[in-house]
């Protein structure tokens, strides 16, 4: 079950229809151009590219109801990432998935369930890394952004646009870890706490170092057989660090930080599959945001270890 002996495969999904801004979904684009395929490479492994699934261009309705044309979208795009990424880990290989807006998030984490079950394993834990916990619902959403809403649906609420994409693969938010969490709404919070994820803030990974916080997550995630999947969603770093996302709030981790904590992770032998999400390339500066999504995807994926500093 060793990442590094694993081919990783490469999806991109250019969508953002799920944000707040369309912008984001030329972020595989972008990160494709910062270097990832050979980046990934320099591990040994092999990598294959599948390409992109991409989203079609519909009209959202302003306010807490994006409307009928948006959902129906979301959810097609969505069951075809899906069950693209289940393809990916039924040939034994690493899915690596680009964002794009974090509503790919739902297929994702789906399929990751569904593989499972296939396997007759138990659901694997997840390791949400985001300044978000993307815990609306459709009555509580303050926004109507599907990407704030997806892990609801994963968590087992009825979320629409995601109820045929999580059937059969609904995970346990018991083992459910959140970490760089800072922008929660009230509600939200209220559905996090009620599903007992454990949630990490960017100050307590300070004092408690980012891979004791590593470590605390993989216990938590992996408690039952080691398995876990990862996002990572670049709003996790400080808008200093990484300007080229959707949605950006101060206060996040800084590069030392994220980068030992990703290492640390991507070392563990039980990754099942990574996403990296929500770059922006309209926001962004030089390409910045970008080249931290790829070293992030190339830690997650098992060959950054000996770059720890
Ligand atoms: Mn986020």
């Amino acid at each position: 079950m060793s990442s590094a002996a694993r081919t990783i495969e490469v999806i991109g999904a250019r969508l953002g229809l799920g944000g707040r801004c369309v912008g984001t979904a030329r972020g595989p684009l972008a990160i494709r151009a910062a270097g990832l395929v050979a980046r990934l490479s320099a591990g040994g492994g092999s990598v294959r590219d599948l390409g992109d699934i991409v989203a079609r261009d519909v009209a959202r309705l302003p306010g807490r109801d994006p409307g009928a044309a948006l959902c129906a979208e979301v959810e097609r795009y969505s069951l075809e990432l899906r069950d693209a990424v289940e393809a990916v880990l039924a040939r034994g290989a690493l899915p690596c998935v680009l964002g794009g807006d974090h509503s790919l998030g739902a297929a994702t984490q789906a399929a990751v369930g569904r593989f499972a079950r296939r396997c007759g394993w138990d659901a694997p834990g997840l390791i949400w890394i985001d300044a978000h916990t993307d815990a609306n619902t459709m009555e509580t959403t303050p926004s109507g952004n599907l990407h704030g809403m997806m892990l609801a649906a994963v968590h087992g609420l009825d979320v629409v646009p995601f109820r045929r994409v999580v059937e059969g693969g609904v995970r346990d938010p018991k083992r459910t870890v959140y970490v760089g969490t800072r922008d929660v709404d009230p509600e939200e919070l209220d559905i996090v706490r009620r599903f007992g994820c454990r949630m990490i803030t960017p100050d307590e990974l300070r004092r408690k170092g980012a891979v004791a916080v590593a470590e605390e997550a993989l216990a938590i995630a992996g408690a039952r057989d080691g398995r876990v999947s990862v996002s990572f969603d670049l709003d996790c770093l400080d808008p200093s660090v990484a300007p080229g996302v959707d949605c950006h709030v101060d206060g996040g981790l800084d590069w030392p930080e994220a980068q030992a904590l990703l290492a640390r992770i991507g070392a563990h032998r039980g990754v099942l599959a990574v996403e990296v999400v929500e770059v922006n390339p309209a926001a962004d500066r030089d390409g910045q945001t970008a080249r931290l999504a790829v070293e992030a995807a190339a830690r997650l994926c098992g060959n950054g270890a000996w770059h720890v500093s």
